[in-house]
């Protein structure tokens, strides 16, 4: 089905124009899906100004009110599911399995934004002076600035949009200039809820489609209080300086390169399974996708041989094609990327399976390729840099703390995995002396965390969390409340200041 006929079963205009500025092509195939507009920096502005108007009406609808958006956003991503996982597999490519997972994530978060709309809890605390009254109170913020990358082009959006929107503020959101058309089809049903909502006010949710230039500028702006950006640790260094320096606040989700633990005590059947899905899943284009694999040297050529068997199964193809597991990357320069990483791995000696391009005859403009395994022991001891592609670098190791140290050892920290059946070895993993990710896993791969625990990693990957647990805070501003109902006025800490 094509872009256009989608977007008329979402019931939103066609917003393509012909000849406009952005071209976006499809990486199942390379063919154009439509030309956009795209908004320029006065654009922004005026924006951030709607978003900011639409804060303060927001901001006094009681929170549960503003749950009620949420609830029929949910509604209506239920009711659209196919539709909107068409959207995303033609224009990112994702297969249609992880597609319906990634809205299904959007509704998982609606849901949380509901229930916590009526759960924005402060604390009362004990004050030291008799007759006051110490509270912690959380207000709404401002507008949100969300950019976000093509890999998840609904969920992360959702994720932010969902609690900020509960938390009373408002929203900006400037997509991957890969993949604008999931952010217009995301924003057009949020605009249809908006409309019907007689307490909603209209501005409430802004989409700007441009380039990172067009994200430079509105990192800048000073009525952005609050920036949650998710893409490469460089694009996040650039934006968490820019932000810092206006004393704005954002949250980072940046780069990963994690890896799984398989010990001498794991279940292999389980390792292989987690690794494969870890790894070749998404064509490896998750930040969680599983980069990096440590295996107990008894175990390694056992383990090696049969990721080696099913990796040659992998079915790769179109995305569209319900038995595919693996479809396009994204662009040429993935590929490139993904070759020049492959390449420095083959000059050091390392044995590699797979990483060739594949199906060019059906698809000689997109960039389809067989998930690599790259065996660097005896080679390497490590890999530090993140090729976001299915690459997956293997190293075997003689004792668990030193695998442990050897993962913790590079400059992200998303996400991480033991596959072990082993308490001791599965407890050091998640103590303070294992893992130093923001997401450590035991028996279980790296990647396709649910909604219900915070997301996000430490160190390059930003520090960030989103989705669910505490990550509402995030959102809102918090309020220290001293109230004194006493005739007296005594000073904290008994200083005595009497004239
Ligand atoms: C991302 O790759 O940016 O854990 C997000 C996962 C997903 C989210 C990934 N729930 O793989």
């Amino acid at each position: 089905m094509s872009m256009q006929a989608l977007f008329e079963n979402l019931q939103i205009s066609w917003p393509a124009e012909r000849e406009a500025a952005l071209q976006v092509t499809s990486p199942i195939d390379g063919q154009l899906l439509g030309s956009l507009r795209t908004h320029s920096n006065a654009d922004a502005n005026q924006a951030v100004t709607n978003a900011h108007a639409a804060f303060v009406a927001w901001r006094s609808i009681p929170a549960p009110q503003r749950g009620a958006l949420l609830y029929a956003f949910a509604q209506r991503l239920r009711n659209h599911k196919q539709t909107l996982a068409q959207v995303i597999t033609l224009e990112c490519g994702k297969i249609t399995a992880e597609a319906e997972g990634e809205v299904q994530e959007m509704i998982d978060i609606c849901d949380f934004a509901v229930g916590l709309s009526r759960q924005l809890y402060g604390l009362t605390i004990a004050s030291e002076r008799p007759d006051h009254a110490l509270r912690e109170i959380w207000q709404p913020l401002g507008p949100t600035l969300v950019i976000s990358a093509f890999n998840f082009p609904m969920a992360v959006w959702s994720w932010n949009a969902a609690l900020t929107l509960v938390c009373g503020n408002s929203l900006v959101w400037k997509p991957s200039e890969l993949t604008p058309f999931c952010a217009l089809a995301c924003h057009g049903l949020l605009q249809q809820c908006i409309n019907e909502m007689d307490t909603a006010p209209a501005g409430l949710s802004q989409l700007l489609i441009g380039d990172c230039t067009l994200g430079e500028h509105l990192v800048q702006h000073k009525h952005v209080p609050l920036v949650s950006a998710t893409g490469s640790c460089r694009m996040g260094q650039a934006v968490g300086a820019q932000v810092a320096s206006r004393f704005g606040r954002s949250i980072l989700e940046l780069g990963g390169n994690n890896a799984i633990i398989v010990t001498e005590k794991a279940e292999l059947d389980l390792a292989l399974r987690g690794l494969v899905f870890g790894a070749a899943g998404t064509a490896g284009q998750r930040c969680t996708t599983t980069r990096r694999l440590f295996m107990h040297h008894s175990i390694a050529d056992k383990l090696i041989a049969r990721l080696q068997e099913v990796y040659g199964q992998l079915r790769i193809g179109d995305p569209r094609q319900q038995d595919t597991l693996v479809g396009p990357l994204i662009h040429n320069d993935a590929y490139q990327n993904m070759q020049r990483a492959l390449l420095k791995a083959r000059e050091a000696g390392c044995h590699i399976v797979g990483g060739e391009r594949c199906c060019t005859e059906e698809y000689p403009q997109a960039y389809y390729v067989r998930p690599a395994l790259v065996d660097t022991r005896g080679i390497w001891e490590n890999h530090a840099h993140e090729v976001f592609a299915p690459v997956l670098y293997c190293f075997d190791y003689e004792d668990l703390e030193d695998a442990i140290a050897r993962q913790n050892a590079v400059p992200q920290g998303l996400s991480s995995a033991i596959f072990t059946r082993d308490i001791t070895e599965a407890e050091l993993f998640l103590s303070a002396r294992g893992s130093d990710c923001g997401i450590a896993n035991v028996n279980l791969g790296t990647s396709g965390a649910e909604i219900g625990g915070a997301f996000g990693g430490e160190k390059h990957t930003g520090g960030g969390r989103e989705s669910d647990s505490d990550a509402w805070k995030s959102y809102m501003r918090r309020m220290t409340a001293t109230i004194n109902y006493s005739s007296q006025l005594p000073l904290a800490q008994g200083i005595d200041f009497s004239v």
